[in-house]
């Protein structure tokens, strides 16, 4: 597998709602598509990174700067075996995970192509079918939330997971259990408490979560250990596990009982496929996160949902959730019972619609 060239391109595309979390609000999606060109045949990618540095210290101009600079000149000319020999070709360059994820996946998805079969395939999946959550951000009112609740849960979604942060966390779960007393429901903080809040944290125990996601700082995998000492409720590490070593480490000091798996965090199939195996032999469950992906990166979400371990609904959506008009064809959608299936198509199996994507980038440049 020969890597021609890469085009990469930025694509603007507003939510249909606005989208915070503890963090912040996001509006207007800025969204990095990788085009990997290797012998006639192309592989696409997405990089998660934020507008800003505000989930992540990557941002779409620190991932396009990497991209072009550092990545580029080691794959430039290269002819891989497998898309297995790219994520140890980059490894001289420390972190920019999500650089690193999105061209990747792109080369998954062309040694996908080139086979003809599915990339769930190729990976090793071992189900058609995946389960589906939603991710619900910070609203308005309590109503707002409960309505949104309502809607996903008609559409058929098996979890529900809100953003939380101080001052708009206990009374928001309790006012979702009295409504809805059966469902699955989890939360996530994205890094918005410390430590010494444990005590306030404890009160959310009195709702049965599946789980509290990433409530501690972003890169302290220590105070987490400290944390789920005190409570009883599953941790979930998102931000704090970006390398196989993190996991480890996570797992083995007792810093959380499940992991959130996001192929840009971690910086691409290769190493979500080693965090993925560590976690299957330690009894973790992970489950697939995401990050306001464009089709491209929901498609890849999808693949990866399809490994052994993901045993839990992760935060892999339809399209019209997010989207007026996706990138890809078909769109993502979700079945009645709130799955989604990986489509039997080589690849990732939606096919990028040049022309919309074409249309929408703010900027391209074609590395040769
Ligand atoms: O923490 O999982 C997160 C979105 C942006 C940044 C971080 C996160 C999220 C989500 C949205 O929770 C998940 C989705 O794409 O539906
Ligand atoms: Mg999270």
């Amino acid at each position: 597998m020969k890597v021609q060239r890469i085009t990469l391109r930025e694509i603007r595309m507003p939510l249909i709602t606005p989208f915070e979390t503890s963090f912040g609000r996001v509006t207007d999606r800025r969204m990095l598509l990788v085009e990997a060109d290797t012998d006639g045949i192309a592989g696409w990618g997405e990089c998660v990174a934020g507008e800003g540095p505000f989930y992540a210290p990557e941002t779409v101009e620190t991932a396009w700067h990497i991209l072009r600079d550092f990545i580029w000149p080691l794959l430039k000319g290269r002819d891989f075996e497998s898309a297995a020999e790219v994520w140890p070709t980059l490894e001289t360059i420390r972190g920019h995970n999500m650089a690193k994820g999105a061209v990747e996946a792109a080369l998954w998805d062309a040694e996908a192509k080139q086979k003809g079969i599915p990339l769930w395939k190729l990976l090793g999946g071992v189900r058609q079918e995946i389960a589906c959550g939603v991710s619900i951000g910070i609203k308005e009112t309590l109503e707002e939330l409960v309505a949104t609740v309502e809607r996903e849960l008609a559409a058929g979604y098996q979890r529900i997971k809100i953003k939380i942060k101080p001052g708009n966390d206990v009374t928001p779960v309790e006012r979702l259990r009295l409504q809805f007393p059966r469902i699955r429901l989890m939360v996530d903080a994205n890094s918005a408490y410390r430590l010494d809040d444990w005590p306030h944290l404890k009160r959310l125990e009195a709702y049965y979560l599946m789980m509290i996601e990433q409530p501690l700082g972003w890169d302290d995998i220590f105070s987490h250990v400290e944390l789920q000492r005190r409570l009883d409720t599953p941790i979930c590490l998102d931000e704090c596990i970006h390398t196989e070593e993190h996991a480890r480490a996570a797992i083995e000091l007792g810093a959380c009982r499940i992991i959130n798996m996001k192929l840009g965090r971690v910086g691409g199939y290769t190493p979500a496929k080693r965090i993925h195996d560590l976690c299957l032999s330690k009894q973790i469950p992970v489950w697939c996160g995401g990050m306001l992906e464009s089709g491209i990166g929901r498609a890849h979400n999808i693949a990866l949902s399809t490994l052994e371990n993901f045993t839990l609904p992760g935060d892999v959506t339809a399209s019209r959730r997010y989207w007026l008009e996706d990138v890809i064809d078909p769109e993502v959608a979700v079945t009645p019972q709130g799955t989604i299936r990986a489509p039997d198509s080589p690849g990732i199996g939606y096919a990028p619609r040049i022309d919309r994507i074409e249309a929408i980038s703010a900027r391209k440049e074609i590395l040769v």
